[in-house]
């Protein structure tokens, strides 16, 4: 049976969790043991600690997980690339190199009979100042001009680097437990949401780091998928049943 898997957070090149090299070819491993029954993947954000794509330079490293994002596009499964708060700016090289189709926004869509709503989740029900700032300055156009164009490669990069180690240290070392259904902002959306989309029957969001699968009655459920740091989490839909799982590293 042809399955569809979704993942994130994945934060690859991040040091925090040890050296990186040793997750990415853990989650490489991971998308090996999936090719045999995928027929989608879905990466719901985060995939990359930081991302930036200049006109001809892109970030050093990655090549085991690049590869195999060709190998299985090749292989016909279909991936989709959500944007992340961390790896927001693509401009073109990652969706032609690799064929994956990107995402910058939330996206409502069938799968095996299912109306399906995924989003990474940053920002969603979260309407505090300090958000609405962050998001302007990281989606204005003029910014991404100027850090693409003035800025030397170098600096830019070290400068990305240093914001994704700065930016994730209280939030990827030691994420906020399960705040509870009245205080997570993507439950409140999620609930919002359904209000709006009545259809929907499964609404699944990266972001947060926490492992939760969540019943909204009569028939809805909220997924938030986990990390590649602490959980190596992913959930997979067979078209009968969706499940958030954990990848245990096999033996090689
Ligand atoms: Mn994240």
């Amino acid at each position: 049976m042809k399955k569809t898997y979704f993942a994130s957070d994945v934060h690859l090149g991040s040091d925090l969790f040890g050296p990186p090299v040793e997750r990415e070819k853990q989650f490489v491993r991971w998308l090996d043991t999936i090719k045999a029954d995928a027929e989608a993947l879905y990466l719901l954000g985060d995939i990359f600690d930081f991302w930036f794509e200049y006109k001809k330079v892109v970030p050093r490293g990655f090549t085991r997980f690049l590869g195999k994002l060709c190998e299985l596009h090749d292989q016909g499964i279909e991936i989709h690339y959500f944007t992340g708060n961390h790896d927001m700016w693509l401009s073109g090289y990652l969706a032609n190199e690799t064929g994956v189709i990107i995402h910058t926004q939330p996206l409502a869509t069938t799968i095996g009979g299912k109306q399906f709503y995924l989003a990474h989740g940053d920002g969603l029900g979260d309407n505090s100042l300090a958000f609405r700032i962050m998001s302007k300055v990281f989606h204005n156009k003029f910014f991404k001009f100027l850090y693409s164009n003035l800025l030397p490669t170098h600096i830019g990069i070290g400068f990305g680097s240093a914001w994704a180690r700065s930016s994730r240290q209280k939030d990827l070392k030691n994420p906020t437990p399960y705040l509870g259904e009245n205080k997570e902002h993507l439950i409140i959306y999620s609930k919002k949401h359904l209000n709006e989309h009545p259809e929907t029957d499964y609404l699944i969001f990266g972001h947060r780091h926490i492992m939760l699968d969540f019943p909204l009655p009569p028939h809805a459920r909220i997924l938030i998928l986990g990390d590649w740091m602490r959980y190596f989490s992913y959930a997979e839909f067979n078209e009968e049943k969706l499940e958030l799982k954990q990848f245990k590293n096999p033996p090689f």
